[in-house]
């Protein structure tokens, strides 16, 4: 039986010291303590989105500095993908600012996916709502995982997405699943949601049936123009955000926990913090979709200080849990 919203409540109540225990302790029986899976991420599609997701640099509804720009050539996309692959990201995740797919988009996308899958990295994509028959066309170019976070609970969605609903966000999942994709799905803290809400948000997460492989725990970027960083708006305890990374470890086990947009913000401690409370993935590369991420020399540096290596999919799957643990 999954963890339930009350269960998560519980655990962020706990001492610091015992809830951190608790997270390494079951980090460490899934998974290498001391290996983080790296992929990077490019806007392959920017700006002019008719949603009007509250935090959101790309929604056409506010006035940020993103500039729209049309679908990416593939040669953009693929030069992209070898460079990251360079660095040593294993995975490459396409993002694209649309409410979904058209048909006519898909097409192409499929394309990328096909080469960016033959250079031998993993794939990611997320497009926004799928439509029948959409997540198939997607798994048989090879694509691994489709990114869709549910973002916040679903009281709280509400109050910051009007233009599609949580439901309609769970049946794009259940498509995905259904063609057989592996599930990345997370969420954004910092947007004025209370400690239930994240706690029924993790609920959610750990209810779906698998629970997501990949779980990106975003800490909000504040954007200029958006509804939720008009000044005055509060921002996130670092130690709560802590907090939600190892409920989300122990919520779910054995999936990959991503510390994901806000690092640019974070000092190296408070990184440190999140990776021993349980997060074992980063997005790495200079850039996010639209805001900037830590230089991959920084990245590497910090790993070096805390004697982290980068994840290797070259290595068997047992790598995800050693004899050492
Ligand atoms: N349009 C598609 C969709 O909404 O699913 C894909 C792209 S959308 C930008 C992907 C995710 O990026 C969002 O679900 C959200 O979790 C994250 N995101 C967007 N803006 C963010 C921000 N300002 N701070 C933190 N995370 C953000
Ligand atoms: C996810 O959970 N975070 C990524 C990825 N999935 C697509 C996006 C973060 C975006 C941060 C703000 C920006 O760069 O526009
Ligand atoms: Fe569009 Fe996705 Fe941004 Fe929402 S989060 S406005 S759907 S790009």
């Amino acid at each position: 039986m999954p963890l339930d919203a009350a269960d998560i409540a519980a655990l962020f109540e706990l001492p610091f010291s015992d809830l951190i225990y608790r997270a390494q302790t079951l980090h460490r029986q899934h998974f290498d303590p001391n290996a983080v899976q790296l992929s990077t991420l490019l806007s392959i599609k920017t700006g002019g989105c008719s949603e009007d997701c509250g935090y959101c640099s790309q929604s056409a509804r506010f006035h940020t500095d993103v500039e729209s720009q049309p679908l990416m050539s593939q040669e953009t996309v693929i030069a992209a993908a070898q460079a990251a692959k360079a660095r040593g990201a294993t995975r490459f995740c396409m993002g694209a600012a649309w409410r979904g797919p058209k048909e006519k988009d898909l097409a192409q996308v499929t394309e990328m996916v096909r080469a960016v899958k033959s250079l031998g990295m993993e794939t990611c994509a997320t497009l926004g709502l799928l439509r029948e028959g959409q997540a198939e066309q997607l798994a048989q170019a090879g694509l691994d995982y489709y990114n869709h976070n549910l973002d916040t609970s679903r009281s709280h969605y509400d109050n910051i997405v009007h233009t599609h609903s949580y439901d309609n966000r769970l049946d794009t999942l259940r498509k995905v699943r259904g063609a057989g994709l592996k599930v990345c799905c997370g969420g954004i803290m910092g947007m004025g949601e209370s400690r239930a809400d994240r706690a029924q948000f993790l609920a959610e997460l750990a209810a779906l049936d698998p629970p997501p492989e990949s779980v990106p725990i975003n800490l909000l970027v504040h954007i200029p123009g958006t509804p939720l960083s008009e000044p005055g708006t509060s921002v996130l305890d670092p130690i709560e955000f802590v907090r939600t990374v190892a409920a989300a470890r122990i919520a779910m086990p054995a999936s990959f926990v991503r510390l994901s947009a806000g690092r640019s913000q974070m000092p190296d401690h408070l990184q440190a913090l999140c990776f021993l409370a349980g997060a074992n993935s980063i997005f790495y590369g200079d850039r996010l979709l639209t805001t900037p991420n830590p230089e991959s020399d920084a990245d590497l540096k910090l790993f070096e200080k805390l004697g982290i290596r980068p994840l290797n999919l070259e290595m068997p799957e047992p790598q995800r849990k050693t004899t050492e643990a």
